[in-house]
């Protein structure tokens, strides 16, 4: 482990399920630290944290938002990520730069199961986390049992910091401390102010004991020095216990648990001291990194498009220092802003493990490392963004907007990586993908509020393809005289199916000139511009068609004519073959909880699905993956019913796997749609 330079500010990414308390406790840790002189609340809608006017409206967090305070002497900054899985993006992006997450989450049992991709991400980069067990003060279940069911989705083990002490009172049972397992000393929690110590209470002993060896071992299990003590009865001091459990949690090797009551204040003083004896400094996060030397460096995890600022990139410093007007990665920085919450302001130098803004670096996205103009190219492992899940296609209401539409998402996806959007020349439509409809709400509406640019969205449209069932032969003769010049094209033609995936063929079987050679492309031709809109008005496919015969006449007949002549055939002959709508399968992964796996079932089932297999999921403990194959138009919006069924952490993958016939009711409607739409 690199050694710790004291003077450079440590960076906490707060993370976790959905409404677990992270915009709270980001709010807690700011005001217990003097940051903000007044606290905050979600309910108001005056915390620092989801000051954008998307996430006061939903009281919940749809960005990242960062802070520095000073605790002690020691310089921190704090990270409030979005839970929402729509919006997993950015914590993804914060997780990167940061030195330590803590994983907020609240005492349910049942909501351990949701953390297994959280989990699975932290190992994946070994970035060392520690858990924070919020809303104490509403504990209904058992530590015991909370952290019995956490432990079942983590890789490491789990390391109880604290046991709550609870007292009863007129609606039962409720914390009103904790003792400290490695200190054994007990406090009694104070809002707003510093928890004060206490005596050991006698009933608490036993369960402290219990504790505070199960701690022990796990610590033990990394150092065999502390094994012999443990194993000859002696008792480890407690400093020594501390350097152990920092460098473990350095190390990625074991994760502390801690408890509190953001909204109270309860146990943020605790938490904040257990950062600074044990978090790992930016030294730690650049090897993690694996950043190259540099003079200078900093890492970009999100980039901001403000009305009055222009674009930012929110950055840390990972080497050396910044000042305003540098020139990184040849662009200069005009701007260097320290940000506090969505305000931001400005200073004139950036030095190691600081987060800072820079200004109007119009070429950068997030992701990239800076490094001064002279110093290598650098760049580090980011993580793909995630793949998209739902779909909108959009229009905007007065066509001559169109441009500045595809500008303002072109600054929206820059803001966002998991936003992206391309047009679908088949449809004509320009499609926004992202997470979900939350996801895609928030973006509609700064569309509008920002950019002034209202759209209408519809559902995107299915790929439907149509084919044949029968064969044929068909005769058409393509002939005008008008005036001089006449046309004239007659052609023989059969039709006949092929088997699914073959596509178009075309086969020449003129013998003895009866078409000449120059016209059977012709002909080609206009039995390919046929099948771009079969007779139920879908693109035609796994088709063959063989020009069998037909006439010419020396002086009328041209390109043109027999083109047309081939077109002819094919429209007449179509829709005698038994034309047949195809739709779109894809072939579907859910991820799921496994308490959910039957009800994804009935979803798939429900959605003309077919299950093909299921099996735990590798690597995510709990879960389960469902293969099926879905029809497209089943797809489209999948991602809300899962969501809905599985708590909000349900997840799936799709991708195009063949085409289907599709008869009967639903297939009129399609093709009565495509009618009335064309
Ligand atoms: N009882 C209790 N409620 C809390 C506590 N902390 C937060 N809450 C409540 O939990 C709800 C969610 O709080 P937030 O801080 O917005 O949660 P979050 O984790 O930031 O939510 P997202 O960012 O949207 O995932 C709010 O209604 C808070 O008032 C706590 O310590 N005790
Ligand atoms: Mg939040």
């Amino acid at each position: 482990m690199p050694g710790r330079d004291p003077t450079a500010p440590r960076c906490a990414a707060l993370i976790g399920p959905y409404l677990s308390g992270k915009t709270a406790l980001f709010e807690s840790l700011m005001f217990v630290t003097n940051a903000l002189h007044r606290k905050g609340t979600a309910k108001e809608g005056t915390t620092l944290g989801d000051a954008s006017p998307e996430a006061r409206q939903r009281k919940m967090s749809v960005e990242l938002t960062a802070a520095g305070t000073n605790f002690l002497d020691e310089n921190w900054y704090f990270i409030d990520c979005p839970g929402s899985v729509e919006f997993a993006q950015d914590t993804r992006n914060a997780l990167m730069v940061a030195d330590v997450a803590v994983v907020v989450i609240e005492p349910l049992v049942d909501r351990a199961l949701g953390l297994a991709g959280t989990f699975k991400f932290l190992d994946d980069h070994a970035i060392p986390h520690l858990i924070f067990i919020n809303k104490m003060d509403n504990a209904a279940h058992q530590m015991r049992d909370v952290l019995a069911a956490l432990q079942s989705v983590s890789s490491r083990p789990l390391l109880l910091r604290q046991v709550p002490i609870r007292e009863s009172g007129p609606n039962g049972d409720f914390v009103t401390g904790y003792v400290d397992l490695v200190s054994e000393r007990a406090y009694r929690y104070k809002p707003g102010h510093e928890s004060t110590l206490i005596q050991l209470p006698n009933t608490i002993l036993d369960r402290e004991q219990e504790a505070r060896g199960a701690l022990l071992e796990h610590l033990a299990d990394f150092d065999d020095a502390l094994l012999e003590q443990l194993l000859s009865d002696a008792q480890p001091s407690s400093g020594e216990i501390y350097q152990q459990i920092a460098k473990d949690l350095a190390d990625d090797l074991i994760v502390p648990v801690l408890l509190g009551a953001a909204e109270r204040d309860h146990g943020v003083r605790r938490l904040l001291k257990a950062l600074r004896h044990d978090v790992p400094g930016p030294e730690h996060t650049v090897q993690r990194l694996r950043l190259q030397d540099a003079p200078a460096a900093a890492v970009v995890f999100k980039t901001l498009h403000q009305a009055h600022t222009g674009k930012l990139s929110l950055v840390r410093v990972m080497a050396g220092k910044l000042t305003d007007g540098i020139v990184l990665n040849g662009q200069r920085v005009a701007g260097l802003l320290r940000p506090k919450g969505n305000s931001f302001e400005k200073i004139g130098q950036a030095s190691f493990g600081d987060i800072v803004a820079l200004g109007r670096l119009e070429q950068t996205r997030t992701g990239e490392v800076l490094v001064p103009d002279g110093a290598p190219a650098a760049s580090i492992e980011w993580p793909a963004p995630l793949e998209p899940l739902f779909a909108l296609a959009i229009s905007v209401e007065n066509r001559n907007d169109e441009v500045k539409l595809t500008a303002a998402l072109a600054k929206l996806a820059e803001e966002d990586p998991a936003l992206t959007f391309g047009h679908d020349a088949e449809a004509h439509e320009l499609l926004v993908h992202g997470q979900g409809e939350i996801h895609l709400q928030v973006a509609m509406e700064r569309l509008r509020s920002r950019y002034n640019l209202p759209v209408r969205v519809h559902r995107p449209q299915v790929s439907y393809r149509e084919t044949i069932r029968h064969k044929i032969s068909q005769h058409a003769r393509f002939k005008r005289q008008s005036g001089g010049h006449g046309q004239f094209g007659d052609v023989h033609i059969e039709v006949w199916p092929l088997e699914r995936g073959q596509g178009f063929q075309f086969e020449d079987r003129i013998v003895g000139g009866a078409v000449p050679r120059q016209f059977i492309g012709s002909v080609e031709d206009g039995v390919r511009d046929s099948l771009t809109r079969g007779p139920l008005g879908f693109p035609v496919v796994d088709v063959a068609v063989a020009l069998c015969d037909g006439q010419y006449h020396s002086v009328d007949s041209s390109d043109q004519a027999f083109k047309t002549a081939g077109r002819m055939a094919m429209q007449e002959a179509m829709p005698k073959c038994d034309p047949v709508l195809l739709e779109p399968i894809h072939a579907v992964e859910i991820s799921t909880p496994g308490e959910f796996t039957s009800r994804i079932h009935g979803l798939i089932s429900s959605r003309r699905g077919q299950i093909l297999q299921f099996a735990a999921k590798p690597d995510w403990p709990g879960w389960e993956l469902v293969e099926a194959l879905m029809p497209q138009a089943e797809i489209l919006d999948l991602v809300i019913e899962l969501r809905s069924l599985t708590q909000g952490v349900g997840n799936f993958t799709a991708r195009f796997d063949h085409l289907q016939e599709l008869t009967g009711r639903l297939a009129e409607k399609v093709i009565e749609q495509r009618r009335a739409a064309q």
